[in-house]
């Protein structure tokens, strides 16, 4: 971690999510009176092109889903410091970033309660059939009857059991679920205190009833969710997605969706943001949000803080260690 070493002039913001937040783009030019802030709100994070575009003759940048790689990187030979808005770390390429020592402003689980509590809405509302139900009120019917399921007392599955996971095992606490969970890396200490049973993926998909899906995407597991591991959930599993949408083969979870395979899904998080597959966000046992998980005031001024400290807090990726651990 370092602090003094990097002198920084010119700073850029492509990220949406910062620059809505006035509160945020004051503080900023509070100390970069330059920055340059996408204040118009142009979407820019599925470009590389424009990720360069905008970052041009800058030192430091705060970005969201804008693609740090080595084309961005080696477009930039000024950019010295990289700071990332949120958490997810999969448009970021730790190998390019140590080959142009561009140094990384990151804060682990600066949004959690945020996404946890998304999370929980979210298994709640497929369990209770509350949007399917909204919906049917809308259309003029008044339905005597919707069969759900309580929360209380299921079984709860956990993949990914980092700061996100964590925390919404904490929110599952007056539930009484029984919670397993699955890391690659030791969580022995939490699991004890949170009485949360460790199971290997296979046991993840075979028992869980709700399985909350937490995990940062590496080249290790992106596409993890594919028609084999669909086909291993239990017929009454509601599948709930928070964290990235190229997780999961959406196709293959559309067509399981129908045959009611799988209960039910619920996905703040698609493999193309936004999405488009209509048919599966028209299904009624599927509930779409569109990547709000961190769209709460809280965590808007948190992540955007962080992001500002990350400016000059800051480390250099090492591929193979923390949180680069799947990079080669
Ligand atoms: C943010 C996210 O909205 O933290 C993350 O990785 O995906 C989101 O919660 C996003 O990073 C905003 O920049």
């Amino acid at each position: 971690m370092s602090t003094d070493d990097i002198t920084i002039e010119r700073v850029a913001v492509p990220a949406i999510s910062f620059a809505q937040v006035p509160v945020l783009v004051a503080h900023l030019r509070s100390i970069y009176p330059d920055a340059r802030v996408n204040t118009q709100c142009v979407p820019r994070h599925h470009s590389t092109r424009d990720t360069i575009e905008y970052l041009r003759d800058c030192d430091a940048a705060i970005v969201s889903f804008e693609p740090i790689n080595a084309e961005v990187l080696a477009a930039l030979p000024r950019l010295k410091v990289v700071s990332k808005l949120g958490v997810g770390l999969d448009t970021i390429d730790p190998v390019a970033m140590r080959k142009h020592n561009v140094r990384l402003g990151w804060t682990p689980g600066v949004n959690k309660r945020s996404v946890a509590e998304l999370a929980l809405c979210l298994t709640l509302a497929a369990l209770k059939h509350v949007v399917a139900a909204n919906v049917d009120m809308r259309a003029g019917k008044r339905p005597l009857q919707r069969v759900g399921r309580q929360l209380t007392g299921r079984v709860v599955g956990i993949h990914g059991c980092g700061e996100i996971g964590q925390d919404f095992i904490r929110l599952l606490k007056p539930f009484g679920c029984h919670v397993i969970a699955c890391d690659l890396r030791d969580r022995s200490e939490f699991y004890h205190e949170f009485d949360v049973e460790s199971v290997s993926p296979a046991a993840l998909y075979a028992r869980s009833e709700v399985l909350s899906i937490h995990m940062n995407v590496t080249p290790m597991n992106r596409g993890l969710y594919n028609a084999d591991v669909l086909d291993q959930l239990r017929p009454d599993c509601v599948l709930v997605n928070t964290s990235r949408g190229t997780l999961v083969d959406e196709v293959a979870l559309r067509e399981r969706l129908k045959r009611r395979q799988i209960a039910a899904a619920a996905f703040d998080v698609f493999e193309h943001e936004p999405p488009e597959d209509d048919e599966l966000l028209n299904l009624d046992n599927f509930i779409a949000t569109p990547h709000i998980g961190s769209g709460s005031m809280e965590a808007r001024l948190q992540m955007g803080m962080a992001a500002i400290q990350g400016l000059t807090h800051h480390f250099l990726p090492q591929p193979g260690e923390y949180p680069f651990e799947c990079y080669t």
